[in-house]
C-alpha cells in the first residue's frame, strides 16, 4: 500500500499552543527537526485513516517565529492543509485568524484545507468566574461561525475546540485536517 505524505502548517499567534498540540499529538520524548533558515522545526507521524489510507503528516511549527513575517512566506511551500489555533481565551488571537489564513493561502498557492482550532478550553471556566476576564474569551459559537465564514468560501473546514493541556480533541484535529486534505484530493 502506499502511503501518502502530507505537509501541514500551524499557525497562529504566539502562544495560542501550537507546539503544545504538536507535542500533545506526538507524544513525549519526541525530538522535532529544526529548519533554521526559516525558523520552523518539524516532525512525522504516521496515522491510519478508515478505509484503509495509511498517511504520514509532516508537522511544520514556526518556532518562535510568529513575529517575523519575512521567514515565514517559505514556511507554507507545499503545504497541502493547515491548523489555523487560536486561544478560546484570547480574542486578539481569535480577530487574526483572518490574517493568517491570508498569508497562508497567499503563500501556499491556493486555498488548503483549514481545520479552526480554538485551543486551551480546559481555561474557559476560569476566566469565566472573573468578571475582568470574561470579555476576552472566544464562545464556541463564535468559533463555528469563523468556520462556516472559511468554509462559505469553498474551503475545506472543520472547527474543533481544544485542549493541549488535558489532550482532549488533540489527536482529532489531526486526523479531522487529513479527512479534509483526503477530500480536497490530496492524493491526486
Ligand atoms: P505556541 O507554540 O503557539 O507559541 P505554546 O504556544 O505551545 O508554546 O504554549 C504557550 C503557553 O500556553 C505554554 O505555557 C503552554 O503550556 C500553554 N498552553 C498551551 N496549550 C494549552 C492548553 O490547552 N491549556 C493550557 N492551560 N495551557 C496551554 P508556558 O507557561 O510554558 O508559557
Ligand atoms: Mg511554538
Amino acid at each position: 500500500m502506499v502511503t501518502a505524505l502530507f505537509k501541514i502548517v500551524l499557525m497562529g499567534d504566539g502562544s495560542v499552543g501550537k507546539t503544545s498540540l504538536r507535542r500533545t499529538y506526538m507524544g513525549e520524548g519526541f525530538k522535532a527537526q529544526y529548519m533554521i533558515t526559516i525558523g520552523a522545526d518539524f516532525a512525522v507521524k504516521k496515522m491510519q485513516l478508515e478505509g484503509g489510507h495509511d498517511v504520514s503528516i509532516q508537522i511544520w511549527d514556526l518556532a518562535g517565529q510568529e513575529h517575523f513575517k519575512s521567514v515565514r512566506s517559505t514556511f507554507y511551500k507545499g503545504a497541502q492543509g493547515a491548523l489555523a489555533v487560536y486561544s478560546t481565551v484570547e480574542r486578539q488571537s481569535y480577530e487574526n485568524i483572518k490574517n493568517w489564513l491570508d498569508e497562508c493561502w497567499t503563500n501556499a498557492g491556493k486555498k488548503i484545507p483549514i481545520v479552526l482550532i480554538g485551543n486551551k478550553i480546559d481555561l474557559r471556566q476560569q476566566f469565566e468566574d472573573n468578571p475582568a476576564m470574561r470579555q476576552t474569551i472566544v464562545t464556541t459559537e463564535e468559533g463555528q461561525r469563523l468556520a462556516d465564514d472559511i468554509a462559505s468560501n469553498g474551503v475545506h473546514t472543520s472547527f474543533i475546540e481544544t485542549s493541549a493541556k488535558t489532550g482532549e480533541n488533540v489527536e482529532a484535529s489531526f486526523l479531522e485536517l487529513a479527512i479534509k486534505i483526503l477530500e480536497a484530493g490530496g492524493l491526486a
